[in-house]
């Protein structure tokens, strides 16, 4: 076993640890709030062998999925590789066998067709079932209960998108997901997938449609009367995967689109309404209807956050140079020719968590992860090989932030959200912060950190946790994580 690469995608919060692990009783300091029940899953990509390739990146990491377990005031954290198609065939041969991400061509030639996902981005819960995604393939059904693999899922056969995004929607009151697959019908390929799964988690919906150019669609939005496609100019080439290179080009001078259709309509109703050139959003914090007007608001920066995304396009940008905010696009649909109106809402920032009963409808406040130039930086890591290093409360119709901080040089992830039963309370998030073992910055050791899931009442997020669970590890960066409570648990289709 080789060394691992020593680049931004494997050191710092992304140093590979590679364990599977199960620890009882985390020692917790302060109060838990009795109403948090239930599971926080996380997505972790973790590569199980050195890769194939110098230039490997973090997006191309075995999935592992991880679980805080919050019983009657008691944590447990559980952790294991999602037993992908991919892990199972490199785990046997003891060696990376799958070479660039998003690239088959760069492959041996002993795993040509076998599936590629690493399943290691959104770990989503619907009908029941947990499952582990990245777009570029199926989800993988994950007892909730074991973390064991229970294999790809297809909707009992009835799935023809070859991908499923690591972005669904879920409607709160009909309890129906709303979701995509983008090269739906193969590499580089223009289909996409949009498809309706009913609450008890059946496949009521299915049809394809063609997007403008093969882009990344990594997020989409749902409102009340429309399903919202944000397309922005990172694009496949077939050409480029088959000489060796990235699956990804940003392209400055090309237009981005919104195609937006009746969420229950037809993909030939479909309106695609061209927006400004050469930006990029990997997540939407939300959209709804306000009348004739649609709002959606998106994590937008000037051009694409990934580095590796950037150089294969010919863009020269450092990462603390790109430009962003908290953007608001409010789309007339009553124009015979509708238009995309922007404005500022808040500070640049990434990782959005929205209340899950406000999803697609007018809502007052969402949390995102930002940068908090008092704080210093953050150490390396996470999926972009940059890190947050605080957490955002805003209210959107107004603007009003609230920030909490971390101490020097540490990282914060993505938030959970857990609702409170208490009428006006804004319920907990739960994020895990990872904190250099010494405080001075200058005697750090990239790598060298302890990773803590933090506690906060989610409407008083400036006054910091209320609880602070040691895990006593140092856990590699996730990418998005989910709650699950006690009640869906114990309903679960799979059971222990
Ligand atoms: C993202 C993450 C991915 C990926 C593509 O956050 C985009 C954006 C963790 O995997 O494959
Ligand atoms: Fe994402």
């Amino acid at each position: 076993m080789g060394a691992f690469p020593q680049t931004i995608h494997f050191i710092g919060s992304n140093t590979p640890r590679r364990l599977e692990i199960s620890v009882r009783n985390l020692d917790v300091e302060g109060q838990i709030p009795r109403e948090i029940e239930g599971a926080f899953f996380r997505a972790v990509p973790d590569s199980a062998h050195t890769p194939m390739f110098e230039d490997d990146i973090a997006l191309n990491a075995d999935g592992m999925v991880a679980r805080f377990n919050f019983e009657n005031g008691a944590v447990d954290y559980d952790i294991r590789y999602v037993e992908t198609e991919r892990y199972k065939a490199e785990k046997k041969a003891r060696r990376a066998l799958f070479g660039r991400y998003r690239n088959p061509f760069t492959d041996d030639p002993s795993v040509q067709g076998v599936d590629r996902t690493v399943a290691n981005t959104t770990p989503v819960w619907h009908g029941g079932r947990l499952f582990m995604t990245k777009e570029d393939g199926r989800g993988y059904e994950i007892n909730p209960h074991t973390l064991e693999t229970a294999g790809k899922w297809d909707y009992y056969g009835a799935l023809r998108s070859e991908t499923f995004t690591a972005h669904p929607r879920i409607d709160p009151e009909t309890g129906e997901m709303f979701f995509f697959g983008y090269e739906a019908g193969g590499l580089c390929s223009l289909d996409v997938a949009y498809g309706i799964a009913d609450k008890d988690g059946n496949l009521t919906s299915e049809q394809w449609f063609e997007q403008p150019y093969c882009a990344t669609i990594h997020d989409f939005v749902i409102t009340g009367k429309y399903a919202i496609f944000p397309i922005f100019p990172t694009l496949a080439d077939l050409e480029r995967l088959k000489a060796g290179g990235p699956h990804w080009a940003h392209h400055q001078d090309l237009e981005s689109w919104i195609g937006i259709m009746p969420r229950y309509g037809k993909v030939s109703e479909m309106k695609w309404i061209k927006g400004p050139p050469g930006v990029s959003s990997f997540h939407q914090v939300n959209a709804y209807d306000d009348g004739d007007l649609v709002h959606i608001d998106l994590c937008l920066t000037e051009t694409n956050a990934f580095g590796f995304m950037r150089e294969a396009g010919g863009i020269d940008k450092p990462q603390q140079e790109i430009q962003g905010a908290l953007t608001r696009w409010t789309i007339d649909m009553s124009q015979a020719d509708p238009q995309i109106h922007e404005r500022p809402l808040g500070p640049p920032g990434d990782l959005p968590r929205l209340a899950d009963a406000d999803q697609g409808r007018p809502y007052s406040h969402a949390w995102y992860l930002s940068m908090n130039p008092q704080g210093g930086p953050p150490m390396p890591g996470g999926p972009v090989g940059a890190n947050f290093n605080a957490l955002l409360r805003i209210e959107v119709g107004n603007g009003r932030l609230e920030l909490m901080g971390v101490p020097p040089g540490a990282a914060i992830s993505e938030p959970a959200h857990v609702p409170s039963s208490e009428p006006g309370h804004d319920g907990w998030l739960l994020s895990v912060i990872d904190i250099p073992n010494h405080p001075d910055p200058s005697q750090q050791v990239p790598g060298d950190y302890t990773s803590e899931l933090w506690i906060i009442n989610a409407g008083e997020v400036a006054k910091g946790p209320v609880a602070k669970v040691r895990t006593g590890l140092p856990l590699r960066s996730q990418v998005h994580g989910t709650w699950v409570s006690r009640e869906k648990l114990n309903a679960s289709k799979l059971q222990a």
